[in-house]
């Protein structure tokens, strides 16, 4: 017989990092791979060749780790986000693969500088804000502690909306982060999945006589995947980040445009490729439209087609489902998947329904990101039945066994039924996917403590008193890769001195830094890497604005979305009142300071872009004061990105979250700038409360009202009047504000802004102002005693190290997953 044996395939050998060998490496791809000549080859070359050198070190690990979990049957996680927040990648790699000084070392032998093509790499904004970064430091950290996971998205060609600023109001233009191309991403051109839409339900029965639906979609699309590799801390494990792009089934229909019509035969092209062009700019606000249902059905199929193909691949069938999958829905805008995979299992793959629910409900688990009402994700039936016919069928389905559920096992009064019910039927009936999420998930978290209690007695009381074991908190983290030694590296260097390397690998073992709190010695080098990293913003700010800081001055910062509830207007508004104390009484001694802004507001949002402009407008005013003596100033940095905050991070004595308390989820800026050594003055919202639990209320400001201090004013009846009429310094800064004294162009355009705090003062400004103001000269005291603030800080940094996502992703493999 003639046997063919089975070559003997070699692995490639491994790769050396010798500055000489990545050296000769960087011109190889340059010439063969870019085409061309070193002598003529443009910066962004050099960042494209660098790239290609790094991710070949990528492949060999990425292989491997993908290998290893077919070896061992390993449970792998499947994280389902519409945003990765992910900012530059190639910092990130290089630092995680232990090559900062090689590559370095080899880009200087090519007389190339890393930190100027490290700046050309554009900042992948494939999302809108914290939601999107937590997903970004997820993938991070769930490959540095070992869990096997893919995160699953879209590839948007266009991402978040740069912001420029025209006369002081924000301008969106749109951002392009693939126009020279993606070096870190592969096409995989044999992970295409067809997604439909629209159509009608077939009812049939197969030839053994099973009855089935059939969906018979009207339109369909290819689901194309893109990956790029996520590499964790010093290179251990790699894991994938799948991108989906939408591609047209026909890419042109030939008939029409050889009959002339060359517009449309391009057009189901154009539509298709539209799905998955832009990125929704609307931060944690619904985007109501039907291209926005379109995007979150069309990765969901695409994810569910991709995890359940892998699973019969290893494994017969889909009893071992839960057993070795686990889904994370990040928020509700994957919710649909809860429905699509009982569609998969049960139309596709044959399974009953209640077999299909049971293992659908032990494979998800749902994070909710946001409390507030107008978040809460809800599509009109009308529209959902129309472009998901048998999703909205089985979501029928479902509901049915839920309220059966509820009606039978305890003592739900109707109103309590409605609001368990899947279908919103107080208005137009709509579908609830936070309702959806939450019954198809055997987990359901908040993301942190408080926020976790407030939802049990919100949004999901009556889902909880139902389900009282599903509702679970994890609080969220930041990944100290990326957001202590690659942005600061000044003050890893200072800590690694002071301490040893241990925390590199654990952030909590920074807690020996305590020791060195209150050494003056170690404060003052902890000074100088805090002005080093002001003096760099400093630069930053003077390069792209021309206004000059001051490093000597606290530098006070607020950098996140603009909304309301995050209270930018509150920041403002005390500026405006310190403005007036300071020309009132030059003679006092006032702590320089600079009020450092910067956020996009979501195009829509109208009272959020008034507050842009507001800032600019009183910061023109006070920066051109002379008699404010430099005592003072307002900047608002324009097109804030992951790549600005890696740079005012670390320059902050000063971090602001003054959200609303009770409305703010979480926040992980507060913990990116705790950890670098900035002293908090915050409300106790989100995570602010369990920071001061670690660093010690010594060491944090906190100041106003409490989460359920807000809720009995507000029920109670709050008269803002009043309250602002007891306050000289606010009632004169609102009727600056008012009568147009920093709008001599518009004398009425802060009128409905200043009258919403007159009449409802929903956020709580007039509320929280007095104590937020005292808050602030309590700030200033400490300032004035240097060493007493360096304690803080130190201590600050010191004690931070619980919030590093590796612990929020060892909870949720522990807990959750069952995994890695
Ligand atoms: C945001 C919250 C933040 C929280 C992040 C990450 C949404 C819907 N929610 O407080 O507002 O830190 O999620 O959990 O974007």
């Amino acid at each position: 017989m003639n046997t063919v044996s089975k070559p003997i395939i070699p692995s490639p050998a491994p790769r050396s990092s010798k500055p000489e060998i990545l050296a000769e490496e960087i011109i190889e791809r340059l010439t063969y791979r870019i085409g061309k000549d070193a002598k003529v080859a443009k910066p962004h070359d050099w960042l494209t060749a660098t790239i290609l050198v790094v991710r070949d070190r990528i492949i060999d690990r990425w292989m491997a780790s993908t290998r290893e979990v077919y070896a061992t049957g390993a449970k792998r996680v499947y994280y389902l986000s519409l945003e990765f927040l992910i900012g530059r990648l190639m910092r990130d790699a290089v630092s995680n693969l232990g090559l900062m000084e090689e590559v370095r070392d080899a880009l200087s032998s090519l007389g190339v500088d890393v930190n100027v093509i490290a700046g050309l790499e554009p900042d992948a904004a494939l999302g809108n804000g914290g939601l999107g970064r937590l997903a970004a430091c997820f993938m991070e950290s769930m490959a540095t502690v070992d869990v096997p996971a893919y995160g699953y998205g879209i590839r948007y060609v266009h991402g978040l909306f740069r912001q420029q600023l025209a006369d002081g109001w924000q301008v969106e233009l749109p951002e392009n982060w693939l126009a020279h191309g993606n070096p870190w991403e592969f096409e995989r051109r044999e992970s295409a999945y067809e997604i439909g839409f629209g159509g009608a339900v077939e009812f049939i029965t197969t030839h053994d006589d099973q009855p089935r639906y059939v969906w018979k979609p009207a339109e369909r699309v290819i689901a194309a995947a893109f990956d790029t590799p996520a590499v964790g801390w010093r290179g251990k494990r790699v894991n994938t980040l799948r991108l989906w792009s939408a591609q047209p089934i026909d890419p042109i229909l030939l008939d029409a445009f050889n009959a002339g019509d060359h517009i449309g035969a391009l057009r189901e092209s154009n539509k298709a490729e539209s799905l998955t062009r832009v990125l929704y700019p609307a931060d944690a606000t619904p985007a109501g439209q039907e291209l926005r249902l379109r995007q979150e059905f069309f990765f969901s199929s695409a994810s569910l087609q991709d995890i359940l193909r892998r699973h019969l691949q290893q494994y017969d069938d889909f009893t071992s489902l839960p057993d070795k999958v686990a889904i994370q829905l990040n928020d509700t805008h994957p919710a649909v998947s809860v429905a699509e995979l009982v569609r998969l299992l049960c139309d596709v793959h044959g399974m009953d329904f209640d077999q299909a629910w049971e293992i659908t409900r032990h494979t998800f688990s749902y994070t909710n990101h946001t409390l507030l009402p107008e978040a809460l994700e809800s599509w009109a039936v009308p529209l959902f039945e129309r472009l998901l016919p048998r999703h909205m069928q089985i979501i029928y389905a479902i509901n049915a066994k839920i309220l059966i559920d509820a009606r039978k096992g305890k003592n739900f009064s109707d109103g309590e039924i409605r609001s368990i019910s899947l279908i919103d039927e107080s208005g137009d009936r709509r579908v609830r996917m936070g309702n959806l999420a939450f019954v198809g998930s055997h987990s359901i978290n908040g993301v942190s403590a408080l926020h976790t209690d407030l939802m049990k007695v919100t949004v999901f009381a009556d889902l909880h008193k139902l389900y009282p074991d599903r509702i679970n908190n994890k609080t969220n983290g930041i990944t100290p890769r990326r957001w202590l030694q690659q942005c600061n590296p000044g003050l890893t260097g200072l800590i690694r001195e002071a301490i040893g390397d241990e925390f590199l690998d654990d952030a909590e073992k920074l807690r020996p830094l305590e020791a060195h709190a209150s050494d003056p010695s170690f404060q003052q080098k902890f000074a100088a890497v805090k002005r080093a990293n002001k003096m760099a913003l400093s630069n930053l700010v003077a390069s792209r604005m021309g206004v000059k800081l001051d490093p000597s001055a606290m530098f006070d910062i607020q950098i996140k979305r603009i909304h309301e509830y995050k209270r930018q207007l509150l920041n403002i508004i005390e500026a405006v009142a310190l403005y007036d104390q300071i020309r009132s009484h030059p003679e006092l001694d006032w702590v320089p300071r600079v009020k450092l802004f910067a956020g996009k507001a979501a195009p829509s949002y109208y009272n959020a872009k008034l507050i842009i402009k507001l800032i600019n407008d009183v910061a023109r005013t006070i920066n051109n004061d002379p008699s404010v003596r430099g005592l003072l100033k307002v900047v608002f940095v324009p097109n804030y990105n992951v790549s600005l905050a890696e740079v005012m991070v670390p320059a902050a004595d000063l971090s602001e979250q003054i959200s609303t308390a009770g409305m703010e989820a979480s926040g992980t800026g507060n913990m990116k700038f705790g950890l670098n050594g900035a002293l908090t003055i915050g409300t106790l919202d989100g995570a602010n409360v369990e920071m001061r639990d670690n660093v010690g209320e010594d060491n944090i400001v906190i100041f106003g009202l409490k989460a359920d201090e807000v809720a009995k004013v507000r029920s109670d009846g709050h008269n803002p009047r009043a309250i602002i009429e007891g306050s000289r310094e606010l009632a004169q800064a609102l009727a600056a504000i008012g009568s147009g004294v920093f709008s001599p162009d518009d004398r009425n355009r802060y009128t409905s802004l200043i009258d919403g705090i007159y009449s409802h003062d929903w956020f709580m400004v007039a509320a929280d102002f007095d104590a937020y103001a005292q808050a602030q000269r309590e700030v200033d005291q400490i300032w004035t005693n240097q060493s007493a603030w360096y304690t803080k800080t130190i201590n600050n940094t010191a004690r931070m190290g619980w919030f590093s996502s590796d612990r929020t992703i060892r909870q949720y493999a522990d807990e959750i997953w069952r995994a890695g």
